[in-house]
Formats: C-alpha cells, sequence, structure tokens
C-alpha cells in the first residue's frame, strides 16, 4: 500500500478556472455520505424525486432486503428509461448533441443531438411494435461501437422490452448460448463492424450463432459498412428499410420501477455465465446520481467513457448515467493505439474532452509507449480523469495523473461490477483526497464492511484485510440471475447471511481508505474483462484431444492478467498443437479469451479426492517452486517436478 496523499487539484476548486464541483469539501461528502447512511429511505426517496422522472410517482422507497433477496425500491412508480434518457432534454433542448460517434477513421466523428436521438429511438421502436414485440420480450444486441446500438439500448427501454447486450468480441457460441438462455426473439446487429483498421465479421457471426436456434424470429441488420453479407429474407430485415416505414415519434410504454430493463450476462465462480437482472428505476437511479457526482458533471461538459456498450461499464456510463444527466457522451469506436498511441489525446483535443474514463490496462498500455505520444495535444479541457476494471498499479496511477492529468486533473478510481450497477467506492472529484491504487471511500448509500473470510466475522475499525461485502440494499443492485434466483442467492446473499459478497477482497488501511485486492474465487480479469477459470476450461475439454484442463490467471505486466492453461490429452493424442486448442477457446468464448500459454502434461496435480490444486499451478507459473504450501492431500507428488520441467521449458 502507497501512502503517498494527493489532495484535489487546486484547479478544480478555483472557479476562475473550473466550474464549481457539486461537492466541493471532504467534509461535505462526509455529511451527505452519513446522512444517507443513517436515512437511506429519505436519502433515495428525495434523490430519486429529483433525478428522475416518473409517470406515476412511488409511495413506498424500499421494501425487502439482502437477508430474503426480496429487494424491491419505488415499488408503486411508474416510469419510462428511454424517456428519461432522451424525451425531457429534447423537449427543453433539442439541439443539445446527445451523442459524438468517433469513428474508427480518425476524422470520421458524426454528432447526434436529442431532438435526433429522439426520431430515430422512435423509427426502431415503432419497428420492433410492428414485429410483434411485447414488453417483457428479450431482444439480444450484438453490435460494434456505434450510435445505432445506443438507440437500439433506447428503443427496447422505450417499449418495456429487456435488453441483453452480448460484447461483440465474443464468438458465435458465446452468443447462441445468451439468446437461448434469454429466449430472445430477435437480434440485432450491424453487417461488419471496424475496429482498429480491422473488420470484424458480425452479421457472419450471428448467422452462425443462429444454427439451430428456434427462438429468433428476426434478425435487424444495420449495414455499417455496405459490404456483402449473408442475408436470409424473410428472417433477416434491414435496419434502413424497415425504419423508414415507421414515424419518428414513439408513445412510451410506462413501466413498473422494478420491472427488468436489462440482463448483461456475466462471468461466475463455475462454467456458465449467468444473467445479471437490473430493474429500471433502482439502475436508472445509480447510474444518474453516480454519474454526476462522480464525474462531477456539469453542463458545458463533454464526457468520454472508452469502454465497449457490451460491457456494464458501457450500459451504466456511456449510455444510462450520461443521458439520464442530458450531458453530451463520446461513442469511441476505435483503440488507443489505432493508428497511433496518439489516439485518445488527439480525440480529447478535438472534442475538447472534459471526462475521460479508461482502464487500467490501456493506461498502462499507453504508459509503455512513452510520454511523446501525449506531448503536443492539447489537454487541458480535462478535469476529471477515471479508471474502472481492475486495481490499477501505483505506477500507472501516477503516470496517468501526471502526463495525462499534468497534476491538474482529479483521478476517480471506480471501483463497482456489474451486479453492482453502478459505482460502490470512488473520490468525488472535488472532495476526496486521493492515494494511487485505491478507490477510497464509498458512494453516498453505500456501507461496505471487511470481513474475515473463513468466519464471516465483521472487521471493525482501519488496518484490516478480508472479503469486501456491502451491508445494506441500494438502488441499482442486481435483483436477480435470469431464471436463476436460487443461483443468485448463493452467489451474493447466501455466502455471508445478511450481506452482499463482492467476490473481491479488499484492505482498509490506516486512514479508512479502501485498496482492492482482486477476485478471491475463481474469476480472472484480463484487461478488466471477466473470465471464470471454469468457462475456459470447459471450452478446452470441449475439444475431441483434450482430457483434463486447469486454467489460472498469471500476472501480467499489461493487461493485469492472463490465461495460463494446463491439458492432458486423450489416449492418441499426443500429436495435437497448442494452437488449436487456442482456437478452440477463441471459438467458444471469444478472442479476448485465448490463453496466452497452454501446457501439456501427462496429469494434473489433484487431490486424493481428485480436486484439481489450482494453487499449485500458479506457484509453479510464478517460479515460486520452494513455496508450494502445503501437499499432503496431493494424489500424486511425482507429477510436481514434471509440471515444473515443463514449465520451464517452455
Ligand atoms: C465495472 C466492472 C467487476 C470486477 C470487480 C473487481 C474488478 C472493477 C475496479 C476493480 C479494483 C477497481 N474491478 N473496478 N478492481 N479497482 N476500480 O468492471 O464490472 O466487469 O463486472 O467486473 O472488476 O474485481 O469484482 P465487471
Amino acid at each position: 500500500m502507497s501512502d503517498t496523499v494527493h489532495q484535489v487539484p487546486s484547479r478544480l476548486l478555483d472557479s476562475s478556472k473550473c466550474p464549481k464541483p457539486h461537492i466541493d469539501s471532504f467534509e461535505k461528502y462526509k455529511k451527505i455520505y452519513e446522512e444517507s447512511i443513517k436515512d437511506p429511505q429519505a436519502f433515495w426517496g428525495k434523490q430519486a424525486k429529483e433525478l428522475l422522472h416518473w409517470h406515476k410517482p412511488f409511495e413506498t422507497v424500499l421494501t425487502g432486503g439482502l437477508e430474503h433477496g426480496d429487494v424491491a425500491w419505488f415499488r408503486e412508480g411508474e416510469l419510462n428509461a428511454s424517456y428519461n434518457c432522451i424525451d425531457r432534454h429534447a423537449l427543453a433542448n433539442p439541439d443539445k448533441v446527445a451523442i459524438i460517434h468517433e469513428a474508427d477513421e480518425p476524422g470520421n466523428s458524426r454528432r447526434i443531438t436529442y431532438g435526433e436521438l429522439l426520431h430515430e429511438v422512435s423509427r426502431l421502436a415503432n419497428t420492433l411494435k410492428s414485429l410483434g414485440l411485447k414488453k417483457g420480450d428479450t431482444v439480444a444486441i450484438y453490435m460494434p461501437m456505434i450510435p445505432e446500438a445506443a438507440v437500439a439500448f433506447l428503443a427496447c427501454a422505450r417499449l418495456g422490452l429487456v435488453h441483453s447486450v452480448v460484447f461483440a468480441g465474443f464468438s458465435s457460441e458465446a452468443l447462441r448460448s445468451r439468446i437461448i438462455d434469454a429466449s430472445s426473439k430477435l437480434v440485432i446487429t450491424a453487417d461488419e463492424g471496424r475496429r482498429g483498421g480491422k473488420t470484424i465479421h458480425t452479421k457472419k457471426i450471428v448467422d452462425v450463432a443462429l444454427e439451430g436456434c428456434s427462438t429468433v424470429e428476426h434478425v435487424l441488420v444495420f449495414r455499417r459498412t455496405g459490404s456483402e453479407v449473408p442475408f436470409s429474407a424473410p428472417r433477416d430485415l434491414w435496419w434502413h428499410e424497415e425504419l423508414e416505414k415507421h414515424r419518428p415519434y414513439c408513445p412510451p410504454e410506462i413501466v413498473n420501477a422494478e420491472d427488468p430493463l436489462f440482463l448483461l450476462y456475466t462471468s461466475g465462480s463455475t462454467g456458465k455465465p449467468k444473467g445479471v437482472v437490473h430493474a429500471t428505476a433502482g439502475y436508472l437511479l445509480g447510474a444518474a446520481i453516480t454519474f454526476k457526482y462522480t464525474f462531477d458533471y456539469q453542463e458545458n461538459d463533454v464526457y468520454g467513457c472508452m469502454a465497449d456498450i457490451g460491457w456494464i461499464t458501457g450500459h451504466t456510463y456511456i449510455i444510462y448515467g450520461p443521458l439520464l444527466n442530458g450531458a453530451t457522451t463520446v461513442l469511441f469506436e476505435s483503440t488507443p493505439v489505432y493508428p497511433t498511441a496518439s489516439r485518445y489525446w488527439e480525440v480529447v483535443a478535438q472534442h475538447k474532452i472534459t471526462q475521460l474514463y479508461t482502464a487500467p490496462t490501456a493506461i498502462r498500455l499507453l504508459r509503455r509507449f512513452g510520454n511523446d505520444y501525449v506531448k503536443g495535444h492539447d489537454l487541458s479541457s480535462l478535469r476529471i480523469i477515471g479508471s474502472v476494471g481492475e486495481p490499477i498499479n501505483p505506477e500507472a496511477w501516477e503516470w496517468y495523473y501526471e502526463v495525462v492529468g499534468r497534476k491538474e486533473c482529479s483521478v476517480v478510481d471506480t471501483y463497482w461490477q456489474t451486479e453492482t450497477g453502478s459505482i460502490v467506492l470512488t473520490p468525488l472529484p472535488g472532495a476526496t483526497p486521493m492515494k494511487p491504487g485505491s478507490a477510497t471511500f464509498p458512494f453516498f448509500g453505500i456501507e461496505p464492511a471487511v470481513l474475515e473470510a473463513e468466519t464471516g466475522k465483521e472487521l471493525e475499525g482501519n488496518d484490516v484485510e478480508g472479503v469486501l461485502v456491502i451491508k445494506n440494499p441500494w438502488p441499482s443492485m442486481a435483483r436477480t440471475v435470469y431464471n436463476n434466483h436460487h443461483r443468485y442467492m448463493d452467489t451474493y446473499l447466501n455466502v455471508y447471511k445478511g450481506y452482499y459478497f463482492t467476490g473481491d477482497g479488499v484492505g482498509r488501511d490506516h486512514d479508512g481508505f479502501y485498496w482492492i485486492r482482486g477476485r478471491v474465487d475463481d474469476v480472472i480479469s484480463v484487461s478488466g474483462h471477466r473470465l471464470s477459470t471454469a468457462e475456459i476450461e470447459s471450452a478446452l475439454i470441449s475439444h475431441q484431444s483434450v482430457a483434463e484442463a486447469a486454467v489460472i490467471g498469471v500476472h501480467d505486466d499489461l493487461t493485469g492478467q492472463c490465461v495460463h492453461a494446463f491439458c492432458t490429452l486423450k489416449p492418441d493424442q499426443g500429436g495435437t498443437d497448442v494452437s488449436e486448442l487456442v482456437l478452440q477457446v477463441r471459438k467458444v468464448i471469444g478472442p479476448f479469451a485465448a490463453p496466452k500459454k497452454i501446457y501439456i502434461s501427462s496429469d494434473l496435480p489433484k487431490t486424493r479426492s481428485g480436486k484439481i490444486m489450482r494453487r499449485v499451478l500458479r506457484k509453479i507459473v510464478s517460479g515460486e517452486t520452494n513455496q508450494l504450501g502445503d501437499l499432503s492431500t496431493l494424489a500424486d507428488p511425482s507429477i510436481i517436478p514434471v509440471l515444473i520441467d515443463i514449465v520451464q521449458k517452455s
């Protein structure tokens, strides 16, 4: 733990240079925080009235609790997410830019106003209605980073359809299993995507996914590149042909506060991804309030989050959070290094971005390219620079702060999860002193606690280490796992009864700052993307030659962690090439899950009851062969020197 403390940069508090922050002192943060914990119902009730438009007001703020997993917020309330994101602003300020699309090829940006967004979303919503989709139906969205992806989210929300966005880096098989699990009737996609100068064959991937998938009635295809792609009428429909048939206004379908807004699949400790379900009002409130305070959103800001819309960060902080606040949000189609490692800085200078939000893996990559790529670009518009997805190492933090932020920006290291819906630990830019590598303190209304992992005993006071839990319900917490409430309870609420379990290790230092240590379960984070060891293992085992597989996360300077796999082969499969197994993982999950190394061995270290001892494999790969720990339960100790030899020779 570093003990360096950086105070809020004085520029942020100088009204001649920056707009006055909403929360401009640590005392103010503490006062509001304490009120929010003392009387959460008063706090959230007031915020819900101020930040959201209700077609029918709520009477009850909260019912249920963590004990029984029956949390419900604002239960009599009725509202519509797309009305809240678009109509309110389109009525007041139709010409304000809602979305700036920064296309893959530099120099091709496009601006969409709130007025235009209302028209596009309405046209698509009317199209979806004409296809027979009804409130509660699920729609799969498999799209590149184009404004039409946002239009698709919001058109679903306009009709009370539940969107299930699948990251466009997932393979056909991964897409298929998500479509089947959610019984999606429609897939919205594009002909092709572009990223870093390369083409992604989106429609072809969808076609393969739909082989043998009977729930899907239609595929709506947006023309992004115009290349010739396979098209099978009457199932497939062109976006441009359908939308022009429909009028540019569609009345919003008013839904109950607790009706689902979307599902999003995420990896856990077991092989099967979970469809995390978010409820409309609570999720929207979490997105709106955390966006406003964490990024200190002000009227004329241009905000840029570099995540992909296929992950929760893209949902909450490219689309819902900014649009609920009437902000201008940048949708970035490219990569940090295309065409050069100056791309982010060119985009910041061109659009005068005031808040930049990205991931440690991108920060480490750009730091490695060197400061020359940053220098010479006018970054003076930036006030707040954010990080999300995994712990940020202090060296990368300092580089971000000094070289990108010129010590004049607040760094917000925001900790949260798909399941939390919105940020739960973060500094506030005008208020919180920063320690590089620490996500600092809880957001309003969030009461974190540190538990001793084995006993579940709550560790009070400072200077403690354990697992991170949250003690009270908050509006944007996931309500269930799609069609599997039992799994929701077992994963999050039954592990430590009465608490929400995050799955992360944590320390609270002598000043009360929180330090996330990373996952304590079998989840690996590669460039901030969550992968489960079990999921990759089952992909490997699905290859005809593989008998057994054990997957571990290994430290990687750039991506945080990378995937290493140990496999044993079936008899007579000795000639199997490792590259074939890598290909198998790419095929079953997607390219981003591909193991960096695969070791073929005659056996794996197993306990006498047959459990694979992954901790032993982790020690062998990290070279700590003199610290293998207790091996007394190992069935066959002679495998250890064999494995050490294989790893050393690779
Ligand atoms: C938003 C998002 C969640 C997991 C989470 C934790 C890690 C996210 C972090 C962080 C340290 C941060 N994580 N933000 N760890 N510091 N600021 O990434 O959601 O994809 O569900 O991942 O990511 O391990 O449990 P998701």
